[in-house]
């Protein structure tokens, strides 16, 4: 049998869209063919074989029952893990509409559960204590470590001793600013396992940005290390958390106990700046604790965690996600989307203080009993071949990372690939801003030779787990699409008035009901979380990207379409930006656009308008980058700035910023009307400084 895909393959998927009720066609699942449609890569028979679901017949069985009967299928997938008590009557209530009332969604209320039970001591009464939880890589080759899941759990219950002994419990926060050591994870869990809610705070953010998520949630402690290797650099992370605490004591939030991991490949104690009656470290103190903590368990509408991320406005939005839902929503996509066996090694090289890290580096792996790799360095360090010795080193399965790593690899050329053998891998995930079409056929080819599918994944912050993305093997790939929706999310397309659009469209991308992994607020601000999602196109979560749908039903996911900018798949806000640059005394004015970048997917590009009589100079500018690092943290450092005498602004004040983002990217045949402005000479001169 071959698969009939010319024929059959676009109406099944037309029949899929948005009714998934209607007919379903049959797909003849057989050898993978070549196929005459240039975009389209069909499955391999061999992989889909032995898929967990190995056909898009299955999937659209399962597709079908998880929107017609969400509360059965999404309690046969909870049934599989540890719940002391189970879930009250109704498995989840939701109202996403801004009209009837307060937004409100709860999944799996009432029943009684715990994370880090389900991913530890479940996985090792099942009998899997001695088998590798994590492999840890260090910065330099040659440095590892590992920990089996009965030994993870020893560590998770000391420190989790540790921290109720220092008064933290269920509801308290704490904050962890480390590094990617497995004492990352650990403090994740031991957070979970004793009820409290932990912010990981990426460690890659400034001072600034530390101290106002540290005023934001008022954590019982901070946990940290001392100092971090990244490549050939030294970063100092005490300093940066010193500097935090004690701006966030000066704005009257004061925390007891910092929690210092002496990392002394990075830092000496000794060289590490201390103070007595705050600071400990973690190794003098920790491993004194019994082995054994018992846990607590909690309500599955119980926080879980907070991670800060960025929106369209200055502040920094604390998104919470509780822990019924969220477990069960990692635990599914992870096993679904990367099709996970327990044989696999899995490596995810997004860092934990990322969404990315939480649901696919912890939670989601760990829930499945995986082994996972953690590295701790840079992905081109000693050189560019780095991914690929760690690969064949730890024998990884399952490779998931983002298109810009991808990118930068493939500009380096495929000898610091092919030199390895990389036999091993399997799987292959993206994620973090749309995989172009060329560096995803790089990847499939030269990385996975041509034999791996890819895993694009498209979700978000919010909604706590993979929302569009292939099921590895079930259905045929096209280079640059995440493809169809996971079980239970109903994406759709919308236009500006909120209509929804059917067929081939593009407009507004939004999703119908609740999915168990959503979010449930934003901290201490749940105002913020209707206006911000719900109140766009009532009904309806917005998810601030633009995506266009094909005549087969695919997805292609085509950027913000808010004032967010994602350089290197992180996510940055063009306010937050401003605000850095105008708190340097010399700025009078700033305005932020993302441009297009080869590596980075888009970078970012700062038009400035300095105070009277301070004239341009190479030390401005880079004090203003420098004013940028302080505020937010390096990545979010400018690559541009554009001086600017003024900026075109309307007459009622609003700059326009649909003609900078032309200047930005030289686009000036197509600036479009500029009669508007209350000053359109303003553009001329914009363009005459353009490359100064
Ligand atoms: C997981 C994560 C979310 C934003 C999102 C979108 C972009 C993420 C993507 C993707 C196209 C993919 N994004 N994955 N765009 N294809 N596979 O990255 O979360 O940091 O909150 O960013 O990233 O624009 O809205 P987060």
């Amino acid at each position: 049998t071959s698969f009939r895909v010319r024929s059959r393959w676009p109406v099944m998927v037309r029949n899929l869209r948005g009714r998934v009720g209607s007919k379903v066609e049959a797909v003849v699942m057989g050898e993978a063919v070549a196929s005459e449609d240039e975009d389209l890569i069909l499955p391999n028979h061999e992989f889909a074989q032995h898929a967990h679901v190995p056909s898009f017949e299955k999937y659209l069985e399962m597709y079908k029952r998880s929107i017609e009967d969400p509360a059965g299928f999404w309690s046969d997938m909870a049934s599989e893990f540890y719940w002391k008590e189970k879930w009250g009557p109704h498995v989840y209530s939701e109202n996403l509409d801004i009209t009837k009332g307060n937004i409100n969604i709860e999944w799996f209320k009432g029943g009684i559960t715990n994370i880090c039970y389900n991913c530890l001591d479940k996985n090792i009464e099942s009998g899997h204590g001695e088998k590798i939880a994590l492999h840890w890589e260090g910065n330099e080759p040659g440095l590892d470590d590992s920990l089996t899941y009965n030994q993870l759990l020893d560590r998770v219950c000391q420190l989790a001793n540790y921290l109720k002994e220092n008064g933290v419990k269920k509801g308290d926060a704490v904050i962890i600013y480390l590094p990617m050591l497995m004492e990352l994870p650990i403090a994740m869990l031991a957070c979970a396992r004793i009820g409290a809610v932990h912010s990981v705070v990426f460690a890659g953010f400034s001072a600034e940005s530390l101290e106002q998520r540290i005023i934001d949630c008022k954590p019982k402690l901070v946990l940290t290390c001392n100092a971090v290797k990244r490549g050939k650099k030294v970063i100092n992370l005490k300093d940066i958390v010193d500097a935090a605490l004690l701006g966030s004591s000066q704005n009257g939030v004061s925390v007891g106990v910092c929690l210092t991991y002496a990392n002394e490949l990075a830092m000496k104690k000794e060289d590490t700046k201390w103070q007595k009656e705050r600071d400990v470290w973690w190794q003098d103190v920790v491993p004194k604790h019994a082995t054994k903590c018992d846990v607590e368990w909690v309500d599955a509408e119980d926080p879980l965690f907070l991670l800060y991320t960025s929106g369209s406005t200055g502040k920094p939005k604390g998104v919470l996600h509780t822990t019924g839902g969220y477990m069960i929503y990692t635990a599914a996509t992870f096993k679904y989307a990367f099709d996970y066996k327990p044989s696999d090694v899995y490596w995810c090289t997004a860092d934990c203080g990322w969404i990315t890290g939480h649901s696919y580096v912890s939670y989601g792996p760990l829930l499945n009993g995986a082994t996972v790799v953690l590295y701790e360095g840079v992905p081109n360090y000693p050189d560019p071949g780095r991914c690929w010795d760690i690969v064949d080193k730890y024998k990884v399965t399952i490779f998931y990372t983002a298109p810009t790593l991808v990118r930068s690899l493939m500009r380096d050329g495929n000898e610091y690939v092919t030199r390895y053998s990389r036999k091993s891998l399997r799987v292959l995930g993206s994620v973090g801003e749309p995989i172009n079409p060329s560096a995803w056929r790089w990847f499939y080819n030269v990385v996975g030779d041509s034999r791996c599918p890819i895993s694009d994944t498209w979700w978000q912050t919010e909604t706590g787990g993979f929302m569009i993305t292939p099921l590895p093997g079930a259905w045929p790939q096209k280079p640059g699409s995440a493809t169809f929706p996971f079980f239970g999310v109903q994406p759709v397309i919308v236009d500006e008035k909120g209509k929804e659009l059917e067929g081939e469209c593009s407009g507004y991308l939004c999703v119908k009901n609740s999915w168990p992994g959503a979010f449930r607020t934003l901290y201490g601000d749940h105002e913020r979380y209707e206006t911000t999602y719900f109140s766009a196109f009532p009904g309806y979560y917005f998810s601030g990207d633009g995506c266009s749908r094909d005549k087969d039903g695919y997805h292609w996911l085509t950027g913000r379409v808010d004032d967010v900018i994602n350089v290197s798949g992180h996510r940055i806000g063009t306010a937050e930006v401003e605000s850095a640059l105008v708190l340097h005394p010399q700025c009078a004015e700033a305005a932020v656009v993302g441009v297009e970048h080869e590596i980075k997917g888009q970078s970012i590009y700062a038009f400035v308008t300095p105070v009277e009589g301070v004239e341009y100079s190479e030390d401005f500018r880079k004090s203003l980058v420098l004013s940028v690092r302080t505020q937010i943290g390096a990545f979010a450092a400018p690559d541009k700035i554009h001086w600017a005498p003024g900026l075109p602004k309307t007459r009622s004040g609003k700059i326009m910023r649909r003609i900078l983002r032309k200047i930005a990217s030289r686009q000036l045949d197509e600036l479009g009307d500029t009669s508007t402005l209350a000053d359109p000479q303003v553009v001329d001169q914009l363009i005459d400084l353009a490359d100064t």
